[in-house]
């Protein structure tokens, strides 16, 4: 054992790309530890994790699943969280509250970069991680092109740990590299310790002597041992890889099946011996040991039974039950028991403790903790995909915003937009299946069943030529009659000028009070101009009118002005005004010309790419996109990348847009105003 506090519990994440087998591997974890009686299968649907229908229907995780368990005397809590790159953040809120993550991955090297992006997450964060190349006992698995591949996508150096021992091709056991001792996998239980096998010695020494290497290039002592050809002694070994993982210099790499229970005894054995403490954690988050209680919340869920659940790592001290916390005292406080929440007293520092009904506190907030921020907290991803929005129901409006909101709560990788402009509630995510599964949720859990649509392009519209207009709104209707009669001149401002309205009325042809009511007529009328979408960059000079004693008033001059511009206006020659985005599109390399494609085919201007800074091996393609092609970029730019491009994007300029594709914009249009 090292110098460590051994007792406290400990958190480790399960990440990775999808179906690497992280789900899979929980499960093997858990039996190994005796915390289940049976190891459950994907294919079966009795695993601990994906235990939502929204997972099980899709035999793929959509929510991270928290595993408590005890191993050889010491608590841990697991948390099992999406690979899909559609549900990242629940992967990323969570690694910024564990001691160490498991990055499960394949072993085909073609896969590699799908790594990519979490690694370097993990190396922005400084979390320590440690690799599992799952899935050995498929055929062809070249352990060293893996190693390489993954070292291309990976700050920190991979270290070898272990070396497989093959029978046929197959992947039987192993050899590890510490304690120089072979194991040969036995289904269902620990390996069986064998010899070495005399055709590996060499292998062995040579990839013991690399690790060797790689550890002495943070330990001085050792690199003098090395030169000297001083054998280390065993516990010098441990004691560096437990730091280095702790430091994030290494990552040490282990590989087996999760679903055969290979190596999976070994992965514990590190686990226990090489994650650091929650101690440790909470001085790496910014938290000095010794201060009051402090928890990050890393996950939020609103439960059918138990109402909203504000999941936390407590990082420092101890909450009790009864404790209040962010001015409201909880309505119980949970600790996950294999899957599920059993209602606990207290919870201790290295504890993941649920809190229930914490309204106010939402995810990546701290409990206790006053004055104190820690590690900055990660913004949300930025929303990719969106979908309008409207209840089955009519009248179920302001409920569905509101159980939208919870579900924003939940995953604040969602975002929720109401547009006025065009009366629209429009729902962003991360992609095709996060909006779908947000669909399922709020059948499933709220009984609220929605029609989607493509989000409304923000179109606008503006003038090209000057005209002089005359309104006049005249009624005479038993007593009280109405009058009200406007001179103005419409004209077209400079791109961005946005609307101006002037008053050049001389000699009180219209008295001063009813001015403003001609300004508001024009602006109202503004909102939708003659091609269906609200007009900008235009000058309206209201340059006389006349008015009666008795029958003018507010109503009949603001009348009188939209009179003048319903009129005036389609002789100004309106032009369609197309929104462009200004979009970044990150891709590995080799996809940087496919990704050039994918802009040109949708009517893309590139202004130009270069390396993505920081990201090695990753291009960066600056481009103007009109924003009705942005719809579903994500999916094609994904399904031609294998998952890993993306693009973050925001408005930057309007554009003219004429001929037929204008034709067929305003036509939808009219159509969609019911005046098709
Ligand atoms: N051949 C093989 N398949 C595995 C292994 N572990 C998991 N799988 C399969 O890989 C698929 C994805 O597993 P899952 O645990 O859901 O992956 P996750 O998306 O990373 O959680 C399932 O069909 C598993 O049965 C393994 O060690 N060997
Ligand atoms: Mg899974």
């Amino acid at each position: 054992m090292t110098g460590k506090t051994p007792s406290l519990p400990r958190a480790a994440a399960l990440v990775g790309p999808f179906a690497s087998g992280k789900t899979t591997l929980l499960e093997a974890l858990l039996f190994r530890a005796g915390a289940i009686p049976r190891q459950g299968r994907i294919k079966d649907g009795n695993t601990v994790g994906d235990a939502s229908a929204e997972a099980r229907a899709r035999l793929m995780s959509v929510e991270p699943t928290i595993a408590g368990t005890e191993y050889l005397g010491e608590r841990w809590t697991f948390i099992d969280c999406p690979g899909s790159v559609e549900f990242q953040q629940d992967a990323y809120n969570t690694l910024m509250a564990v001691d160490a993550a498991i990055v499960v991955c394949e072993p085909d090297p073609a896969r590699a970069v799908m790594v990519a992006p979490l690694l370097k997450f993990l190396d922005e964060h400084r979390v320590p991680h440690m690799l599992f190349v799952n899935k050995v006992d498929t055929a062809g698995v070249r352990l060293r092109e893996t190693l390489e591949a993954l070292q291309a996508v990976s700050e920190r150096p991979l270290v070898l740990r272990e070396v497989p021992i093959r029978e046929n091709d197959q992947v039987v056991g192993f050899v590890d590299l510490v304690s120089e001792r072979a194991y040969r996998y036995h289904p269902g239980q620990t390996s069986d310790l064998i010899k070495i096998p005399d055709a590996m010695q060499d292998e062995e020494r040579q990839a013991r002597q690399e690790m060797l290497e790689h550890l002495a290039d943070f330990d001085d002592h050792l690199l003098e041992e090395l030169l000297e050809d001083v054998a280390p002694p065993a516990q010098e070994v441990y004691d560096d890889l437990a730091k280095d993982l702790a430091d994030d210099l290494i990552v040490p790499v282990f590989f087996g099946t999760a679903e055969n229970d290979g190596g999976i005894t070994r992965l514990w054995k590190a686990l226990r011996h090489d994650v650091p403490a929650p101690t440790a954690t909470a001085a790496r988050l910014g938290f000095a040991n010794g201060g009051a209680a402090v928890a990050r919340v890393f996950k939020t869920v609103h439960a059918a039974h138990t109402g909203k659940l504000s999941y936390a790592r407590i990082l420092r001290g101890e909450f009790a039950d009864s404790q209040t916390v962010g001015g409201t005292r909880p309505s119980g406080l949970y600790l996950a028991n294999g899957g599920s929440l059993t209602k606990a007293a207290k919870a201790g520092v290295g504890d993941v403790a649920a809190f229930g009904r914490l309204d106010s506190v939402a995810t990546g907030d701290l409990l206790g903790g006053e004055g104190e921020t820690g590690a900055p907290w990660p913004a949300p991803l930025e929303p990719l995909f969106g979908l309008s929005l409207q209840a089955e129901k009519k009248g179920d409006d302001v409920k569905l915003s509101g159980t939208l909101t919870k579900l924003v709560e939940e995953d604040p990788s969602y975002r929720l937009e109401q547009n006025a402009e065009f009366s629209e509630l429009v729902l962003w995510g991360q992609g095709e299946i996060h909006l779908l599964v947000a669909l399922e949720r709020l059948k499933s859990r709220f009984n609220m069943g929605v029609v989607t649509a493509k989000p409304t392009v923000p179109y606008k519209e503006t003038v090209r030529k000057p005209t002089a207009v005359h309104g006049r709104h005249k009624k005479q209707s038993g007593g009280h009659g109405q009058f009200g009669d406007v001179h103005m001149e419409i004209r077209p401002q400079p791109r961005g000028a946005g609307f101006a309205f002037e008053d050049k009325i001389v000699g009180g042809a219209i008295p001063r009070n009813y001015i403003p009511a001609v300004e508001d007529g024009v602006t109202e009328f503004l909102k939708c101009g003659p091609l269906g979408f609200p007009v900008v960059d235009v000058a309206v000079t209201l340059t006389d009118g006349s008015y009666h004693s008795v029958d003018s008033s507010d109503m009949a001059f603001k009348t009188a002005a939209r009179i003048a511009m319903t009129e005036g206006l389609p002789k100004c020659e309106p032009v369609l005004l197309e929104p462009i985005l200004q979009v970044e599109v990150s891709v590995p390399s080799d996809f940087t010309s496919k990704a050039q494609r994918i802009i040109s085919g949708r009517r893309g201007q590139i202004l130009g790419y270069d390396a993505k800074e920081g990201w090695t091996g990753w291009d960066q393609v600056s481009a103007y996109l009109p924003q009705a092609e942005m719809g579903d970029l994500i999916v094609e730019l994904r399904s031609l990348t294998m998952g890993v491009g993306t693009f973050s994007w925001r408005f930057d300029h309007l554009q003219d847009l004429s001929g037929r594709a204008a034709d067929k914009v305003v036509e939808d249009r009219k159509a969609a105003l019911g005046q098709g």
